[in-house]
């Protein structure tokens, strides 16, 4: 499949970006769990509303799975089940490149040479690796997970992006990409497009429910925590039920971390209904925790119904995720080899003799 939008010249033409095609998004999430509500609202319910204004390439970012110890075949049914939810969300081949990361071989080696030229300072600051070396044995943190956010970038820049939709916790990884590109430019001349992040209104932040002052996060261990896309209305009535409040009583947005149990209800309940604040103040005053809980559980339960309806029509019809998931690694490659031809110029890598163009 030829790629219509050319973004780069060849190095050895001119060194301007060209873009003849609508902005183009990249995003990611990683096969390492099951997806949870705070992925979707964070990031593929943003995706699926975005999707027919922009070129999209959305990613299931298996590299960076394995910065943390991951069971191969679990990975392997992650990645599937993943690839299967972004198009049960509603992302739609006609609008979306959706394909795995290890597919494109361009994101390791234009990892590599991020790698080389990030200051060590940089990476020094990352709140992730802070917080999820924080939770590990120190034999087990692994140079990948520190030099995660250099792959990131390389997904990013791969693509010449102008805008990452992603939740609140990757805003400081987007900048760093910026930083990064901002560098390369200014070093090697116009090479990329400087991304901007682009963080959804609603649904940004969503905290645990058995931890509301933690992010909701797939590996966290508590089984009241994280509220998956997959689960059953019988299992998240149970989970909501469940949810951590406090002892006060009324029910309003609070930015008290005292209140964040409550906080996060309500602010799941506006991600799946997009009601203004007030309105939903409004409806739960002078109501109790109990009938939150199951207002809100109510609430996720109709949200997902049609993703899970969806989702178990795909996984019926098999083999098709894995054609869709080749055809369109094609097509990222193909985008993707653009920038690294140009990239590799840039830093002095001599050609293979058989990509000379005769003169
Ligand atoms: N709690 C959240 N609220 C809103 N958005 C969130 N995202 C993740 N958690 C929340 C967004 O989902 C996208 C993919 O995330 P990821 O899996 O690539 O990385 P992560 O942020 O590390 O996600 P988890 O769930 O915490 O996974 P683990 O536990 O495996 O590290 C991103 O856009 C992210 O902002």
């Amino acid at each position: 499949m030829t790629d219509q939008s050319p973004t780069v010249a060849s190095a050895t033409d001119t060194p301007t970006v060209i873009k003849q095609r609508p902005p183009r998004i990249f995003s990611g999430i990683q096969p390492t769990g099951q997806l949870h509500i705070g992925n979707y609202l964070g990031a593929l319910k943003q995706w699926a509303q975005l999707q027919s204004k922009y070129d999209n390439f959305y990613c299931i970012v298996d590299m960076h799975a394995i910065t943390i110890p991951q069971d191969p075949q679990e990975l392997r049914e992650s990645t599937r089940r993943n690839a299967a939810l972004y198009l049960a969300s509603g992302l739609d081949p006609k609008y979306c490149t959706i394909f795995v990361q290890s597919h494109v071989a361009a994101h390791a080696e234009l990892g590599w040479i991020l790698t080389c030229l990030t200051p060590l300072g940089w990476l020094n600051r990352m709140h992730q690796f802070k917080d999820k070396s924080a939770k590990m044995q120190a034999e087990s943190i692994s140079a990948g997970l520190y030099t995660y956010p250099t792959l990131m970038a390389a997904d990013i820049l791969l693509y010449q992006t102008d805008l990452v939709p992603v939740g609140d916790d990757q805003k400081q990884h987007v900048e760093l990409t910026r930083d990064l590109a901002q560098r390369f430019n200014s070093m090697f001349g116009e090479t990329f497009t400087l991304p901007d992040a682009m963080i959804p209104v609603s649904g940004a932040r969503i905290m645990g429910l058995d931890t509301p002052n933690a992010k909701m996060s797939k590996s966290a261990i508590g089984e009241g925590h994280a509220i998956t896309l997959l689960d059953s209305p019988e299992v998240i009535r149970k989970k909501m039920m469940r949810a951590t409040t406090d002892s006060h009583r009324e029910i309003k947005f609070s930015t008290d971390p005292e209140r964040a149990g409550v906080n996060n209800l309500l602010t799941i309940y506006q991600a799946f209904t997009d009601e203004p604040g007030e309105a939903i103040e409004a409806h739960f005053e002078g109501k109790g925790y109990g009938d939150l809980k199951k207002t809100v559980a109510e609430a996720v339960i109709e949200g997902l119904a049609p993703l899970q309806s969806r989702y178990y029509e795909l996984v019926k019809e098999g083999g098709a995720i894995d054609e869709l998931l080749a055809k369109s690694a094609e097509r990222a490659a193909e985008v993707a080899a653009q920038t690294l031809d140009l990239v590799r110029d840039r830093v002095g890598f001599i050609r293979l003799a058989s990509k000379v163009k005769p003169s």
